[in-house]
């Protein structure tokens, strides 16, 4: 068993932090599991700061909800998650439409101080726009070969569970569970979407681990639900079947399901991967996809619980000589013709790009053509191709660039629109894969710990600005504001920076196959996972017209699908994502592709080294552990952006011959 070290960091829950709302006078007059939590946040926070805990006629700060509250305002229906600030008779009330919009006012007012606290008499109400606010885990109960414990997993290993069995400290759980309800999630999947023997048994044998741990999410209004196996009836129940219309699996399921909630009474629900890159799934047994999900999603229903589905599904064993297959279309294809066949505790969860976290994709056209399906947008924390936590990529631009994606002419609605639901298809809402683990900074590269709390800002509202989270996120982190400014000048860009000295224009991949890190550019090229860029020595890119392509810029509506089938009017990001062009091809921008490529290469490893030297100029004022892995994972992103730089700009001189114009080295 190897221990976790204590959080001596605690991200953005500073014991430091909350002077305003710790030092006043506070109230609670609330009841519930929820308020409890706040009760206890109230007293940990004035007694550090200086302030107390009163009766509500003498306080400052009265947090209560909504069936108490007694304030002049007319709140009228609170949305529900939601709170109101009134400011009147010299206090400020925090009404929480239950216990649960009471959590989350208290967060906001901790984390907005005199701003909020000092503001001018009147009423505001904030509300989440999506209603489930989930983060995935890819954690393994065990150690997998060549895996590690947590799939894709850059912040050591889990911190649910050590050595095969669930960890018999869960402090650190208990921290984590606050740093996400303090950013409004509400749903956590505790194990891999890769469901391996020893962890499918969660589901029986197991659920005592995951009673724990819904101890330990419960009180911060957090739900827990499980990946399980499609085969489990197999696997676990000894069935010779999982055909999803069989009669004995059905009733197996339904067994299982009622035995979970016997345990776990507010059990969210599954998790299912299922004919993806070696799940088992419906195709098995010449069923469905909605046959698979909805044989699941009827015994969880009798008890409140949903099915997340994931579209993830494509032929991970393509031909690279078959040019009539496009990785790209798979999850619309198998996907979009089952619109409005799902039952209603059913989420289909959809990766935001078609092919896989790229660090730069068109949003997924399965979002747009599902109109009567509930939509979760699927977006990943976890660095895998962006860097992979050694390298600063703040996420919250890209993230933002997909919710705000109209499917439609301007003023349509847009990703977030979709996914927060609609009389057709109530949410599905935003789901991610979490990035931390034991790691003493929670998440590999402390400032990955900004990707956490951003999701969790952007979950809550889409329309937030990346830049202000960022601000907000620093302001709760470190408490120097030198530290502060030159974090923010490091972090504000980066995506850009990695897109920079990476795969150029929307190609993707180039990267080294299997673990995803580094530069390979032909790697996947001749591999059976339709991840190709077509490169030789006249152009670049995959052409995915309509005219002469897979068709698949066809699949979006208009203007989109006009738009994507000409290189003309294909924005320069992804150009090489729809489009293959002889590398003289002249950009929006007014370079051509191959000068583009060089010229992004070059400015790419320069911005990082601007980071190294802004890191450096503030080594004497930021915590020492944090200085230190900093420093080192800078070094080690520089080292491997140069590396990134040289084989890239290398690879594509040698094929087109095209020297760069300012005669800058290139090997
Ligand atoms: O990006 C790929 C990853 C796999 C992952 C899969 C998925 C959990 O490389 O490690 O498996 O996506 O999303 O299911």
């Amino acid at each position: 068993m190897s221990p976790l070290p204590q959080h001596a960091d605690h991200a953005w829950l500073r014991p430091d932090a909350g002077t305003e709302l710790g030092s006043r006078a506070v109230a609670l007059d609330a009841a519930g599991g929820l308020a409890e939590t706040v009760r206890a946040e109230l007293e940990t926070l004035t007694a550090r700061h200086g302030g107390s805990i009163v009766e509500p006629a003498d306080a400052a700060v009265v947090l209560t909800t909504a069936e108490r509250a007694e304030v002049s305002a007319d709140l009228g229906a609170l949305p529900g998650e939601g709170f109101a600030l009134v400011h009147g008779g010299g206090r400020l009330t925090v009404v929480g439409s239950s216990d649960r919009g009471l959590l989350y006012g208290y967060h906001h007012v901790r984390r907005a101080g005199s701003g909020v606290l000092d503001a001018a008499d009147g009423t505001e109400t904030h509300a989440p726009t999506q209603p489930i606010r989930m983060l995935d885990h890819w954690d393994n109960v065990a150690v997998h070969p060549g895996m590690g414990q947590v799939e894709r997993g850059y912040a050591g290993g889990s911190l649910f569970y050590d050595n095969g069995r669930l960890r018999p400290n869960l402090s650190r759980v208990e921290h984590y569970a606050r740093l996400l309800a303090s950013v409004g999630i509400n749903r956590v999947a505790l194990n891999n979407v890769n469901v391996h023997a020893l962890e499918a048994r969660l589901l029986t044998d197991g659920i005592g681990d995951v009673v724990r741990l819904a101890e330990v999410f419960r009180p911060q209004g957090i739900a827990v639900y499980l990946s399980v196996s499609f085969n489990s009836p197999v696997v676990l129940g000894g069935l010779p079947t999982a055909d999803p219309l069989d009669e004995s699996v059905r009733a197996w399921w339904a067994g299982a399901v009622d035995r979970v909630y016997d345990a776990i009474p507010d059990f969210g629900g599954f998790v299912v991967k299922a004919d993806s890159e070696g799940q088992p799934g419906p195709f098995g047994y010449g069923r469905s996809h909605a046959d698979g999900a909805n044989m699941l999603a009827k015994p969880l229903a009798r008890h409140g619980g949903d099915v997340f589905w994931r579209a993830f599904v494509y032929n991970h064993r393509q031909d690279w000589r078959d040019r009539s297959t496009d990785r790209a279309r798979a999850a619309y294809d198998h996907f979009a013709p089952l619109d409005g066949t799902f039952d209603d505790n059913v989420v289909l969860q959809v990766k935001h790009g078609p092919m896989d976290f790229q660090v730069r994709e068109p949003v997924s056209p399965v979002i747009g053509a599902m109109p009567t399906t509930r939509l979760a947008l699927e977006l990943q924390v976890t660095q895998e191709y962006t860097g992979q936590q050694q390298h600063v990529c703040y996420l919250a631009p890209l993230w933002s660039q997909v919710l705000d994606f109209p499917f439609g002419d301007d003023g349509a609605p847009t990703v977030g629109d979709i996914v927060s639901g609609s009389d057709d298809a109530p949410s599905g809402g935003v789901v991610a894969v979490s990035n931390v683990g034991g790691d003493e900074h929670w998440t590999g590269h402390p400032f990955a710990q900004a990707n956490l709390y951003a999701l969790g800002r952007l979950a809550w509202d889409p329309t937030l600005d990346a830049a202000t989270i960022l601000d907000e996120w620093l302001a709760e982190t470190y408490d120097d504001e030198a530290v502060r400014e030159a974090v923010r000048s490091i972090m504000t860009g980066s995506w850009q920076t990695y897109e920079r000295y990476t795969a150029p224009l929307g190609v993707g991949w180039m990267v080294r196959p299997g673990r995803h890190y580094g530069p390979d550019v032909d790697g996947y090229e001749y591999t059976p996972w339709g991840t190709y860029h077509f490169a030789d020595r006249d152009g670049i890119g995959v052409d995915r017209t309509v005219a002469t392509g897979t068709g698949y810029a066809g699949m979006y509506p208009e203007p989109w699908a006009c738009r994507f089938e000409r290189p003309e009017t294909t924005p320069d990001e992804l150009l090489l994502f729809f489009h293959h062009v002889p590398y003289t091809h002249r950009l929006h921008s007014g370079t051509t592709v191959i000068q583009h490529i060089y010229d992004t290469h070059f400015e790419g490893v320069e911005q990082v080294e601007r980071m190294v030297a802004t890191w450096e100029s503030v080594r004497d004022r930021a915590p020492q552990a944090v200085v230190e892995r900093v420093q080192r994972r800078l070094e080690e992103q520089l080292r491997s952006a140069v590396e990134w730089r040289d084989q890239i700009n290398t690879y594509f001189y040698r094929k087109s011959g095209i020297p760069d114009e300012q005669g800058r080295t290139i090997h």
